[in-house]
């Protein structure tokens, strides 16, 4: 069995930083890592990819070519590299035997709620390597100093869930700036939890702005609150600490945590009852230590 990460979020969001902070972290407690960049409009890569998509395609040439913009061209990109699969699996199966892989994926969010080319290429590669794969999806915590910003996140995550199929954990990014925007309507659990959005459209129609559109947000929350799916950890990928509790949730929804226990039904339950680490004390502590001088308001 094949272990790995899926990350993914808007552009910015943090995802090539993370593959960086991550494999770094992977690394030190002892696990053989392989980054695959899949993002075709990264630039400098801060960590060595065992695995680059520029070798099959470059983003330049189709746009050139295909006349196209960025945007497109990184579909087609996708679009090129689920035909080209083969070229990929024949990279990835020597390394499969032994490493543990990080994708970093182009940050063209519609590739994952709604485009069919990289769930299909994932299912694939799933199969074809016995892969376990998690999504990371990467939220930059900044979307949560607005409301209508916060609202379009918890929509795009719980598209995203329902999309690719995969284990899944969302992720606050940037965590360590979330002071810096300014006062949060509300405490840092409010955004994490998920648990009453009835407090947040009452913010918005606060804002004239967003007075007008009351049903349409409310209807909206009601869709996120009814499939109760949806909720966020947060992530400073410079705080060792930050990363270890979230490689905890990453690797029980993926399994790894079950992969060098025997199999016996009492360890397996043991390891699946287990706390999960998105809970209020921790999420306290992140407010306590990012947001220090913030007074909220209830
Ligand atoms: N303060 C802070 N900055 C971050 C963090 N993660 C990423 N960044 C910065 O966010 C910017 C975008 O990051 P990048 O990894 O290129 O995003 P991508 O487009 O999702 O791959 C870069 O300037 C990073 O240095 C974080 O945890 N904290
Ligand atoms: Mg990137």
């Amino acid at each position: 069995m094949v272990f790995g990460q899926v990350v993914i979020g808007p552009p910015g969001s943090g995802k090539t930083t993370y593959c960086n902070g991550m494999s770094q972290f992977l690394s030190l407690i002892g696990r053989k890592v392989a980054v695959v960049n899949l993002d075709p409009a990264n630039d400098a890569l801060p960590y060595e990819c065992a695995v680059n998509i520029e070798e099959l395609i470059k983003l330049e040439d189709v746009m050139s070519q295909h006349s196209l913009g960025p945007n497109g061209g990184l579909m087609y990109c996708m679009e090129y590299l689920e035909k080209n699969i083969d070229w990929l699996e024949s990279k990835l199966k020597p390394l499969s035997k032994d490493h543990y892989f990080l994708f970093d994926f182009p940050g063209q969010v519609e590739l994952f709620f709604n485009h069919d080319s990289t769930k299909k290429f994932l299912t694939k590669l799933i199969k074809s390597l016995n892969l376990r794969l998690t999504a990371v999806q990467l939220i930059d915590c900044h979307l949560c100093s607005d409301p209508g910003n916060y609202v379009s996140s918890l929509l795009l995550s719980l598209s995203t869930m329902l999309h690719m199929e995969l284990p899944h954990v969302n992720v606050l990014s940037k965590i360590d700036l979330i002071g810096s925007y300014g006062k949060l309507a509300f405490t840092l659990d409010f955004y994490t939890d998920v648990q009453d959005l009835s407090y947040l459209q009452h913010h918005l129609n606060q804002d004239p702005r967003s007075a007008k559109y009351r049903k349409l947000t409310s209807e909206l929350c009601s869709v996120v609150e009814d499939y109760g799916l949806v909720n966020f950890t947060t992530l400073d990928i410079q705080d060792k600490e930050s990363v270890g509790n979230l490689v905890k949730l990453i690797d029980k929804a993926n399994g790894y945590i079950f992969s060098g226990i025997d199999a016996s039904v009492v360890e397996y339950s043991k390891i699946a009852v287990g706390q999960a680490d998105w809970d209020y004390n921790r999420v306290a502590a992140v407010q306590e230590k990012y947001m220090k001088d913030e007074e909220t308001i209830d």
